[in-house]
């Protein structure tokens, strides 16, 4: 069987723990060949973003344009959108290229408070994008904004799941992270008829940029190669238990976590 492709559109950080290159790293260590259209350039570290320099709509819609039309991705996934018109934009190349499976990371901010999403493009967001979602991937504070509900209990994120479906997304994955029950952290599914919970240790560690591309990424990697929607679900999982669970323990803020370790351990186990 020929090798599968996943396209990411996202932004770049330049300290290699998050956005494209989270994504590629993801991709690679998963057997999936990785291509990128980029939304943004950022410029940050572990300490933080120092600036972020966004693409032009119609250069981001040439580089989707351009895989589209020689490579085709068997997924795609987005994160760091920026503004409305460029959802406009990515809308448009989905479209008219006839890209269908389409994994959306509704990234809004960056761990130390920097916006990676304009306030009016989440309406776009919305209207535009999710509708189209193969699958979504929200914290909770994004599935907050996103369904204008407040979540605390696992009843509210089960709501949530369901708005989420509501609006269009096909398999809405409502991520823990941000409220643990004390040594757990839950993350759940929603296929449209049941909802599924995974539930992983909580790791103590300041050592997490980069997660949530993390996840979505080997999401859309295990799409890509096939995966129904539950393995693609556990796998990712697994896969970002391990990064975080073995960390690298680089940079002086909140470090990358480790895309190696999910290959290393497979490969430890045969
Ligand atoms: O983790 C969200 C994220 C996505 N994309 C880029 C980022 C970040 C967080 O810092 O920098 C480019």
């Amino acid at each position: 069987m020929s090798i599968r492709k996943a396209l990411t559109i996202a932004g770049s950080d330049s300290g290699g723990g998050a956005g494209i290159q989270a994504d590629i790293k993801t991709f690679q260590e998963l057997g999936v060949f990785g291509m990128s259209a980029l939304t943004a350039v950022t410029a940050q570290n572990t300490q933080g973003v120092h600036s972020v320099f966004p693409m032009s709509p119609g250069e981001l819609g040439k580089q989707i344009e351009a895989v589209a039309l020689d490579l085709r991705p068997d997924a795609i996934k987005t994160g760091m959108l920026w503004s409305a018109e460029m959802i406009e934009e990515i809308v448009q190349q989905l479209e008219e290229h006839d890209l269908k499976v389409v994994i959306v990371d509704p990234v809004m901010i960056a761990k130390g408070g920097a916006s990676l999403l304009n306030d009016e493009a989440v309406e776009t967001l919305k209207r535009r994008l999710l509708p189209r979602a193969f699958a979504a991937t929200p914290n909770i504070p994004e599935a907050e904004v996103l369904t204008g509900r407040r979540i605390q209990t696992m009843d509210d994120r089960k709501k949530a799941a369901e708005d989420l479906h509501k609006l269009g997304v096909r398999y809405p994955i409502i991520k823990g992270g941000h409220l643990p029950e004390k040594k757990t952290v839950t993350d759940l599914l929603f296929d449209g008829e049941t909802f599924i919970e995974i539930t992983n240790p909580f790791i103590e560690t300041k050592h997490t940029h980069g997660t949530g591309c993390t996840f979505s990424a080997a999401l859309t990697a295990q799409i890509a190669k096939g995966s129904d929607i539950h393995e693609a679900f556990e796998i990712a999982e697994s896969f970002v238990h391990m990064a975080v669970a073995n960390g690298l323990n680089i940079g002086s803020g909140h470090g990358p976590t480790n895309h190696f370790a999910y290959k290393q351990r497979s490969m430890r186990e045969g």
